[in-house]
């Protein structure tokens, strides 16, 4: 047990124990930020399914509160799933969430509101007897209907809300589309928001306005001309996220995806590891709209029980537009960086083929490292097989690890290593070479990252997961500098490429690379040698108040 223990996050979101799953309504209200999240208080499976509460003054400090809203009425008698806030004229929050109501796991929409807005934390919620506000029609699959998003108001005086669902007996993921006048009664549009055949059953779907050409987030409600959308949702299929920009056609009140984006599986994704059932809000203290995302284990069920707890939230990310339009850009909020505490630096160091330099003097397991790494040439560029498959990055880097050498890279961190090797997650990058442009492949590996038994590149809940995720990176290579900033937290890395174009998340449980006994390198593999730029890595201080 003494290693499970080590395997506990420090500065990430954790309860003390129990299950966790997704982020539910989270807002910023009266100067304070709230969490609610999915959460079993009966153990470390999923089951039981409660809103949890926890309320903070900087997205670092969490305060546990009591349970928001927790099945006790015919309308959400069998779990409270899913939700989100919103913020009403006259500064009223209200929760619009889903309620299983009998044992098939038909959903409905209810809404709860605070008992008492003089009390800062918003402890007590009530959910009125009107509930439930939406059931399925015929046409609706009612056990594919949930996670109600942040409404939006419209030029026509009327509120709008996305409701993820699955078309009856087809493949289609379909984004509902219900409007109000008073948010109580909700008509259902004659068309849905948005909908993508071949996709399966949409989760937690999510839609905001982003700015172009900007840096400041938006409240869900503003329209206009300097603005694009987004919209996302979690594949219940294979239990990924995928998000397209686009815009918002107001008269035909459907979104739409921009031509040459990706519609589907192969979509853009917030992250291309452990992450899912993502929400974002919008934060009008500091202006910038915070997604946060879940991470389950990749462990088996058997050790999560054992562990007595399973799941974690991310660090909440800054959300914008990349000056492209093409994507977005994402970086922990800057809140995190008051944990930093004991500092090391280089810089102007070489790596030629096969070195590695130790990072030392810092604690490898609970740490941020920001490096930026330069190179002279893109020739030595592996050539891109055309017959690779571009949309599987996780195929390739399963291949091509951190240790079969190449030509520009692999070079990046060795993240929680043992002293010999014997253990270590490697995230880094490998450039290659395609008719057309050059391809940057970024990988966070856990294939080699503990000695423990059981291995699966698949998730059944039988064997650990130990995916060798990866995602391509669209980034100029022109400065030729390529920058990689890991969050690496025990049992969790969670990588932002290239200023946050590329974001991965892996879970990993080391056996021997723990606590004082892990270590941080940074290795090219590459036949081209790099540059460490400039390296600066901190130790991360735990959060004087974490659910504790
Ligand atoms: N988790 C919730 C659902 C949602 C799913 C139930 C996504 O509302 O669709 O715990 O992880």
């Amino acid at each position: 047990n003494h290693v499970y223990h080590l395997h506990r996050t420090r500065y990430h979101f954790q309860p003390r124990k129990n299950w966790i799953n997704d982020p539910n309504g989270p807002m910023y209200y009266n100067g304070i930020y709230h969490l609610f999240y999915q959460y079993n208080p009966k153990g470390a499976v999923w089951g039981n399914i409660v809103w949890a509460h926890s309320v903070s003054k900087d997205l670092v400090n969490w305060k546990k509160l009591e349970h928001a809203i927790y099945p006790s009425k015919p309308f959400d008698q069998y779990g409270c799933w899913s939700g989100s806030a919103t913020v009403l004229p006259g500064n009223k929050p209200v929760i619009l969430y889903t309620g299983i109501v009998d044992d098939k796991q038909t959903q409905v929409q209810n809404y709860a509101v605070p008992a008492n807005l003089s009390d800062p934390y918003l402890r007590l919620w009530i959910k009125p007897d009107n509930n439930p506000l939406i059931v399925a029609d015929n046409w609706v699959n009612k056990t594919a209907f949930r996670d109600p998003t942040t409404a939006w108001f419209g030029k026509d005086g009327k509120w709008r809300v996305t409701i993820g669902g699955r078309r009856k007996r087809k493949h289609r993921g379909i984004a509902y589309l219900y409007r109000s006048k008073d948010f109580m009664r909700w008509t259902k549009a004659k068309h849905p928001l948005h909908s993508a055949a071949g996709t399966g059953n949409w989760e937690c779907p999510d839609f905001f306005p982003v700015q172009v050409n900007g840096k400041n987030g938006l409240d869900t409600s503003v329209t206009g001309r300097n603005v694009k959308y987004v919209f996302k949702v979690s594949l219940d299929v294979t239990r990924y996220e995928y998000y397209t920009i686009g815009t918002y056609d107001i008269k035909k009140d459907k979104y739409i995806p921009e031509k040459d984006m990706i519609d589907g599986w192969n979509g853009l994704r917030y992250d291309y590891g452990n992450f899912y059932a993502s929400k974002s809000f919008f934060d009008p203290g500091k202006n910038r709209r915070i997604l946060w995302g879940w991470a389950n284990e990749s462990d088996t069920t058997d050790n999560d029980v054992k562990k007595g707890w399973a799941g974690i939230q991310l660090i909440p990310r800054t959300v914008v537009l990349d000056p492209s339009g093409k994507q977005l850009l994402q970086w922990p909020v800057e809140e995190l960086e008051t944990l930093r505490g004991k500092k090391v630096e280089l810089s102007n160091q070489n790596l030629n083929k096969g070195e590695k330099i130790e990072i030392k003097g810092i604690t490898a397991a609970q740490s941020d490292v920001d490096v930026t790494f330069s190179f002279n040439s893109l020739d030595k560029a592996e050539t891109f097989d055309p017959s690779w498959d571009r949309y599987d990055a996780q195929k390739l880097c399963s291949q091509k690890g951190s240790t079969v050498e190449g030509g520009l890279g692999p070079f990046g961190l060795l993240t929680l290593a043992s002293e010999n090797l014997e253990e270590y997650t490697p995230v880094f990058f490998r450039v290659f070479k395609a008719q057309d442009k050059h391809l940057v492949l970024m990988c966070s590996d856990a294939s080699r990252s503990t000695l423990m038994n059981g291995n699966s590149s698949m998730k059944d809940g039988k064997d650990a997961y130990r995916p060798s995720f990866a995602g391509f990176v669209n980034v100029d290579l022109n400065d030729k500098k390529l920058s990689l900033r890991s969050l690496i937290d025990h049992s969790v890395v969670e990588s932002f490429g290239a200023g946050g174009r590329t974001c991965i998340t892996s879970r990993v449980y080391p056996i021997l690379a723990v606590c004082d006994k892990a270590h941080l390198y940074a290795f090219n593999n590459g036949t081209e040698t790099v540059k460490i730029d400039t390296l600066k890595a901190w130790s991360m201080n735990r959060p004087k108040e974490m659910n504790h």
